[in-house]
């Protein structure tokens, strides 16, 4: 390492103070909620790109509002691209890391190969998507989605929970939902995607690692589930003759419960999200709204299990005169990550000193949409008794500086590999 090469502490600590300060870019005070094309969002496109231009990446916005920052090659004629890249939006009142650990890595790693003197045979583009997590709307992976040409358009006709259109706020936002096409990154051009990410799970931190080398990512489906019945005077109307809509979403979502403990394959089943109708204290639920999120390391477990609770949920409506209407919103297969970006990610683990082990991941990625187009890989960093989706989600700075470093050891891994090609 030459003098101008920062050590994993400095790195950690250097990351650490940038994620401090894109905490503080939120649309709730007191707490970190960043949803896609909100005014957070917005603030948070100019201070990363603020970032990315400081250390001399040229940047740009897609027509899906995903921020990208490229440095171009230092050598070749027709140089190819290195991506990497994770998600600056976040969940409600979330933690500082999620995401945004995977876009500021990439940043200080190209400043780590600026600042050694070294060259790249090969342009690197750090992507910032916008919508990963799928919270303000139903429509999750949908940015990265868009650089891999797998958009759905449907997805532009959803609203969020003020009626607002994904079309609508593109436009309000300033990109044109009509150019999406153009957001497609060729795949000829490109030698793969990487991204960092805290494990978000208890596993590294049980083996005492700081860093894992991703295997597959679990495959996901997200349903919205509305359950329909008859809203009535909470004092008048005898129990035995309600259809009270939340009270038959209470017994499906026990089912999902049960159905996701028997499952195989580390089977996972959520419902997170209820809106109740008219919602009024003194009035028997008429409607009620629910997110449903199945998940597993295979296929087959996690479609088994959404037949089950389909078929549960049909029999428990009917017994009750509800009507229920199950939408799928997103179905994502397992994600196999790519063999040869694995083992680069693992020669810089170990070039590290640190212990080798591999992972599955049980948390969705934009490196699942990116597979579809590029050759996709992920490093996992330690999380604290693996809490996420939670202000309590923490990283020790230590870790974080590794991860960098091993991302810094895996691009320089990947133009050996380039020249040599
Ligand atoms: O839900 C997920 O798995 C990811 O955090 N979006
Ligand atoms: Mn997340
Ligand atoms: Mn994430």
């Amino acid at each position: 390492m030459t003098d101008a090469a920062r050590s994993p502490e400095d790195l950690g600590r250097l990351a650490q103070s940038l994620l401090d300060e894109l905490a503080r870019v939120t649309d709730e005070p007191g707490r970190i909620t960043r949803t896609y094309l909100s005014p957070a969002h917005a603030r948070s496109i100019d201070l990363v790109g603020g970032w990315m231009r400081e250390r001399g990446l040229t940047t740009e916005l897609d027509p899906v509002a995903t921020l990208r920052g490229r440095r171009a090659a230092d050598e070749g004629a027709a140089p190819r691209t290195l991506l990497i890249g994770s998600h600056i939006d976040t969940v409600v009142d979330a933690g500082k890391l999620d995401g945004t650990l995977g876009v500021i890595g990439g940043i200080l790693a190209l400043e780590e190969i600026e600042r050694r003197g070294l060259r790249l045979p090969f342009a690197v583009e750090i992507l910032a998507f916008g919508d990963e997590e799928g919270v303000r709307f139903p429509s999750a992976l949908s940015s990265s989605s868009a650089a891999t040409g797998t958009y759905r358009r449907e997805w532009l006709e959803a609203r969020d929970r003020d009626g607002v259109k994904l079309a609508e706020a593109l436009i309000a936002f300033g990109c044109d939902p009509a150019r999406i096409e153009t957001a497609t990154i060729d795949p000829a051009g490109v030698l793969g995607y990487l991204e960092i990410h805290i494990e978000q799970g208890p596993r590294l931190e049980h083996w005492g690692l700081p860093l894992g080398v991703v295997t597959s990512i679990a495959g996901q489906t997200r349903m919205s589930m509305t359950l329909t019945g008859m809203a009535g005077h909470a004092g008048t109307v005898p129990m035995d003759l309600r259809r009270d809509a939340l009270a038959g979403l209470a017994e499906i979502i026990l089912g999902v419960e049960r159905i996701g403990r028997q499952g195989t394959g580390e089977l996972v089943a959520t419902v997170g999200r209820v809106q109740v109708f008219p919602g009024a204290g003194n009035t028997v639920p008429g409607r009620v709204e629910a997110s449903l999120d199945v998940r597993a390391a295979a296929d087959t477990p996690r479609l088994v299990a959404l037949e089950r609770i389909a078929w549960e949920a049909g029999r428990i409506a009917e017994r009750r005169g509800l009507s229920v209407a199950l939408e799928r919103n997103v179905d994502v297969p397992t994600c196999p990550m790519d063999e040869g970006l694995q083992e680069a990610f693992a020669r810089a683990v170990v070039s590290l000193g640190l212990d080798l082990r591999r992972l599955p991941s049980g948390a969705g990625h934009d490196a699942m949409a990116m597979a579809r187009s590029f050759p996709s890989a992920m490093l996992f960093i330690r999380s604290k008794a693996g809490i996420s989706h939670n202000p309590l989600e923490w990283s020790d700075p230590l870790d974080l500086g590794l991860g960098i470093e091993a991302l810094v050891r895996t691009i320089l891994d990947l133009a050996e590999k380039e020249r040599d090609r």
